[in-house]
């Protein structure tokens, strides 16, 4: 009663912070907390100890398209900074860190002959200090930053890469398995095959739209089911980790209660979300993917669905292929349906829905990310409906800000009131929601935004010769969050 009151008290008094109530709950025993990164956008290093070129370090050094013509050639220099890196994880407390390996810093040119002792002593260094600090090291093998001579030969459009990868995985898994239990293969396929069109413009090429964003997801997920079955043949039993793939989904939240909308909602999430999970959970697309693209395709006159098939074995190998479902949430959208208007092929047309934002929903420095707390548990409780109750990791959340922002209460209220729903989602609806990791542990290159925006519990100061790392305020709330395992001052046993 107090805390609604409370809650009525600071929405009133401060129109920009969102209305929430603040959970009184304790997080579960077993219930981990972790930060992430990835490699492109902390390490720099781009050209030192025998690296390859990556497809970032080709796009930002020749295309003009990074919003402040930035690049992640320094970065934070993480490359040389591990220390310190594993300095600030210590003192937020966290049980694990979520990092990625630089594919280029193991394997120069993509393949497996040439492995890059160099690169392989940086994670080495970085895995065992993590341990020492009593930390454990999370490893994402593939976080965007592709070989260039792989996006050259057509990125996950090509079907080999796929092959490719699985050698690339088994040489991590040989080197660093001993000691890392976590494995994600990579990280976020939707966005690289369909919201950011990064091997097309890494090529210079326009590649036909509605085409390859399903043939890029096509091999993602073939790479990835190799990948797990190469796992269980040779390293489970005497490495016994586990792997996932990272899968970011906004909510889709109908944007009103009619038919069409709850439809068009549950549509966008099969598109978004089912593309990817529903093949690892049930061994093939979700039907109304398969029917509405087929549906599609004939009408705007091709002779065959835009979207491919899997043979039969690559179901059998698709299905149950993860160990949890790794999920990286951020904001939700309106969803309405759009079912009669055929637009031109491409997939954020194939799903039939308009999207658009809540006007009442707060905003933060990323135009796409808006605080919606509620629709991160109608989220978890969509996926333990939809997917026979996984266990669920959250594998990134966390909200943008500005430069230079260093009491950060935009950052504490997004955290403070995504828990919150966490912990309803938990207690409240039964969801086996097992960890959480905040993106990101620092401030880093935000991909084409460069570093405009921020999402770091630290920030970094890009402009002196250390890269000096300072907490956030939202650093010690997070801290005392793993410390007390409660949102709040006094919590509820
Ligand atoms: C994720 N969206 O990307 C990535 O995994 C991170 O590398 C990135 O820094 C972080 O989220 C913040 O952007 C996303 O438009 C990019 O909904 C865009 C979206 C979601 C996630």
């Amino acid at each position: 009663m107090l805390y609604s009151w409370l809650t009525v008290v600071l929405c009133l008094s401060l129109k920009w912070v969102s209305c929430y109530e603040v959970s009184n709950l304790t997080f579960p025993d077993s219930f981990l907390f972790g930060s992430a990164t990835s490699a492109y956008q902390i390490e720099g290093a781009w050209n030192e100890s025998g690296k390859g070129i990556s497809r970032w370090d080709y796009i930002t050094h020749s295309m003009k398209i990074v919003l402040d013509g930035s690049n992640g050639d320094v970065a934070c220099d993480s490359y040389h900074k591990y220390k310190d890196d594993i300095a600030i994880l210590k003192e937020l407390g966290v049980n694990y860190y979520r990092f990625s390996i630089a594919w280029t810093r193991i394997l120069p040119d993509g393949f497996t002959n040439d492995i890059n002792q160099d690169g392989v002593d940086y994670y080495n260094n970085l895995i065992d200090g993590l341990i020492e600090a009593e930390i454990q090291p999370w490893v994402t093998m593939y976080h965007w930053d592709i070989p260039q001579v792989l996006n050259y030969i057509g990125d996950f459009n090509n079907p080999n890469t796929s092959d490719y990868m699985v050698y690339y995985a088994d040489t991590l898994f040989s080197l660093f398995g001993d000691r890392v239990k976590t494995w994600i293969t990579i990280n976020e396929p939707i966005t690289f095959c369909a919201h950011y069109p990064l091997g097309s413009l890494a090529l210079g090429a326009v590649l036909p739209p509605g085409i390859t964003e399903y043939l890029c997801g096509h091999n993602v997920l073939r790479a990835h089911a190799k990948i797990y079955d190469l796992y269980q043949r040779k390293y489970k039993e005497s490495q016994s980790g586990r792997i996932s793939i990272a899968l970011s989904a906004e909510y889709a939240e109908p944007a009103t209660d009619s038919a069409a909308d709850l439809e068009a909602s549950e549509r966008k999430l099969l598109f978004d979300f089912g593309w990817f999970a529903y093949p690892l959970v049930y061994g093939n697309y979700p039907s109304v993917m398969i029917d509405t693209i087929r549906n599609l395709s004939s009408l705007q006159g091709y002779p065959f669905s835009r979207l491919p098939t899997f043979t039969l074995e690559e179901r059998l190998l698709l299905k149950g292929a993860y160990d949890f479902i790794a999920l990286n949430h951020y904001t939700t959208s309106l969803t309405a349906d759009a079912s009669a208007d055929v637009k031109s092929p491409n997939f954020l047309n194939d799903a039939l829905v308009n999207q658009y934002k809540d006007s009442s929903w707060e905003t933060s420095s990323a135009s796409w990310l808006t605080v919606y707390p509620e629709g991160f548990r109608k989220l978890l409780v969509y996926i333990k409906k939809t997917y026979n109750n996984p266990e669920i990791v959250i594998t990134e959340n966390g909200y943008a800000d500005d430069p230079g922002v260093l009491n950060d209460e935009g950052r504490i209220n997004y955290i403070k009131s995504y828990l919150s729903q966490l912990l309803k989602a938990i207690y409240e609806d039964g969801v086996n929601v097992t960890a959480y990791t905040a993106w990101s542990l620092m401030d880093n290159f935000e991909w084409y935004n460069g570093f405009t925006v921020r999402f770091g519990l630290y920030n970094v100061d890009f402009d002196s010769p250390n890269k000096t790392r300072t907490a956030k305020e939202s650093a010690s709330y997070y801290r005392n969050i793993i410390e007390t395992r409660c949102l709040v001052d006094v919590c509820e046993e």
